[in-house]
């Protein structure tokens, strides 16, 4: 890589941590907790906030982010529960960046709400090393896409500050070792937080539930 192209990768690499400093600084002013949602495609991240909102709707105010890279069905699905969405398209781009948030932030009210999820454009790699002004990365890995993932993908899983195991329900039916993954993500990141769930079952939804209003609580006292 030539030294022209590096200055201008880190001059960007610095406009984008200061717009998600300074997304960071607006989600405090209105006490808001933001998770930022990474998995591969098709894990069950709008399934669990689906799920997550119809448990959470009385309790919290929240509103979502969808990223894709074509249509409005995420968000569709989230308006439908009765909860302000907004949806970017990302025309091919593997992840959000903070500038998009900024973006969503201004064209759909969704602020101030309680909680704000932004779910990541699927995929295990892009969105790991953008900061969007989060207070906590979550990832989803479903009991489908086998048990080497953590393994394969370490950036995410030792970033993130939970990690969500979904589709529990059809654990008798895959080869998917629990404790060999438990161990895997373990072992990459000693401190974070690891639940089993089923959006269908609903088994671990309510720890889920729980962690989400113990970390609300906790931003708030901060
Ligand atoms: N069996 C089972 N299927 C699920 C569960 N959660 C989601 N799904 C299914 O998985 C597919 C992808 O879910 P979706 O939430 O759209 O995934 P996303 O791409 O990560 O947002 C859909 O067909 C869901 O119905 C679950 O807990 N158990
Ligand atoms: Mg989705």
């Amino acid at each position: 890589m030539t030294k022209k192209l590096v200055t201008i990768r880190r001059k960007a690499l610095a406009a984008s941590e200061e717009r998600a400093d300074k997304l960071r600084g607006r989600f405090a002013d209105s006490g808001t907790l933001v998770f930022n949602l990474i998995s591969s495609p098709g894990s069950g991240k709008t399934t669990l906030l689906e799920t997550t909102i119809g448990r959470m709707a009385e309790v919290c105010k929240m509103a979502v982010i969808e990223g894709d890279v074509a249509t409005e069905r995420d968000a569709d699905r989230i308006r439908a529960m009765g909860v302000p969405a907004h949806q970017v398209l990302t025309s091919g781009a593997c992840h959000l960046d903070a500038r998009q948030i900024e973006t969503a932030l201004e064209t759909t009210d969704l602020l101030p709400a309680d909680v704000l999820f932004i779910e990541n454009v699927g995929n295990l790699i892009c969105p790991t090393t953008y900061d969007l002004g989060e207070d906590f990365k979550i990832a989803l890995l479903s009991v489908t896409e086998g048990d080497d993932k953590p393994i394969k993908y370490p950036a995410i899983f030792s970033r993130a500050d939970i990690t969500v195991i979904t589709k529990s329900d059809l654990l008798p039916y895959v080869p998917f070792d629990l404790d060999t993954v438990t161990g895997h993500i373990s072992s990459l990141n000693p401190s974070g937080v690891i639940l089993v769930v089923s959006s269908t079952t609903g088994e671990g939804i309510d720890l889920w539930c729980d962690l989400i209003a113990s970390r609300l609580e906790a931003k708030r006292r901060s």
